[in-house]
């Protein structure tokens, strides 16, 4: 491998010739680019503690009224990546979103997909496209591009849901915009979606002959899925990874098209070293305790705390309860990095 030339090498005024003419000379640039064997990575391993952000999210629905929010979020940034960027990692936003009672979140819809992985409080709801979900805790609730959607909260408390978005990738193509619409009159069955599909291997008859719908699937009820966690966890073996992925119903595919979501379950005293892979991540925790070492720094994690990992990264997790299961939501990237033919695994 030889060493290539550096900008200084060249002449002043042919650098400054190349700059008036917006051209630029590649090998000075090549490596950085392109670097040998592992990307640069500027995202930290990052952990938010919820009983560092709930405080100050609740002290913003005491500050700012949803009239002068329209969505109140504290976003989770990567101190890596520059805190205005609102990147958790490079292709994953993350926030935590706030909705009081009699509180509503107005109609639009925009070109970023979005989801809400339900962490506390009962009594809110997402309409989507006339669909009324109900979100309960730990429940998915998918928003994909395009389809409007409005919160709302008719019960108690507070209601506080991590908003996931493929944000960065859709900004950075400079292709991010959103449209504010009336309220939704509510039109369909609620949860209807969830009642026609949420069981694997069974789909409505009608839908194999009618054209397939891009987001069959709106809601993945936390309830069922750690029901079938435990299911699987009883012929895993241990240190294997327990995980369920939410897929389309009629595809078998990935639910959105650039983000991923998946749940682990870790048996009680149980640690695993899920395979080094292409995409970066995050995890937040549903139920549990333990820790996480990803690239040698070690984060100890407990009940909705999120953590974000850089691509290529060497993470080991483990449940520090011996009684006691714990469960993970996972956020990747890697729906997209298999769609643009570069995602890997190094087992
Ligand atoms: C959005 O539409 C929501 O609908 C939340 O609740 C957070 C962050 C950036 C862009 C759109 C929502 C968002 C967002």
């Amino acid at each position: 491998m030889s060493e290539l030339g550096r900008l200084e090498d060249l002449p002043l005024e042919y650098r400054q010739d190349l700059t008036a003419n917006n051209l630029v000379a590649l090998w000075p640039n090549l490596r950085a680019a392109l670097p040998y064997a592992i990307p640069t990575r500027k995202t930290k391993p990052t952990l938010w503690r919820y009983a560092d952000v709930r405080p100050r999210l609740l002290r913003a629905g005491e500050l700012t009224p949803i009239e002068k929010a329209e969505r109140r979020v504290l976003v989770l940034a990567n101190p890596g990546l520059g805190l205005d960027n609102m990147q958790a990692t490079p292709s994953i936003y993350l926030g935590l979103q706030l909705i009081l009672p009699r509180e509503t979140a107005p109609n639009h819809r925009h070109s970023p997909s979005a989801v809400r992985f339900v962490v506390e409080g009962e009594g809110g709801f997402t309409m989507v496209e006339g669909e009324r979900l109900p979100m309960e805790p730990g429940d998915l609730i998918l928003t994909p591009a395009g389809l409007w959607h409005e919160h709302g909260h008719t019960g108690a408390g507070p209601v506080i849901w991590l908003d996931a978005l493929d944000l960065p990738m859709v900004y950075g193509l400079e292709a991010s915009y959103c449209t504010e619409g009336a309220p939704q009159v509510q039109r369909n069955q609620p949860d209807g979606s969830q009642t026609r599909y949420r069981r694997a291997g069974l789909v409505p008859y009608r839908s194999l002959s009618t054209p397939r719908e891009k987001y069959p699937l709106l809601r993945f009820p936390w309830r069922e899925v750690r029901a079938a966690l435990g299911d699987l966890a009883q012929v895993v073996n241990i240190g294997d990874l327990v995980q369920l992925a939410y897929v389309n119903p009629q595809t078998g595919e990935e639910c959105m098209p650039i983000l991923g979501f998946s749940a682990i379950m870790l048996r009680p005293g149980e640690t695993v070293a899920p395979v080094k892979r292409s995409a970066s991540c995050v995890f937040h925790v549903i139920e549990g305790e333990g820790d996480v070492e990803i690239d040698g720094t070690s984060l100890r994690f407990a009940q909705n705390d999120t953590i974000a990992a850089p691509t290529h990264a060497k993470i080991r997790i483990a449940n520090s309860s011996s009684k006691s299961p714990a469960y993970l939501f996972q956020i990747d990237d890697a729906p997209m990095q298999r769609k643009l033919g570069f995602y890997e695994e190094f087992g």
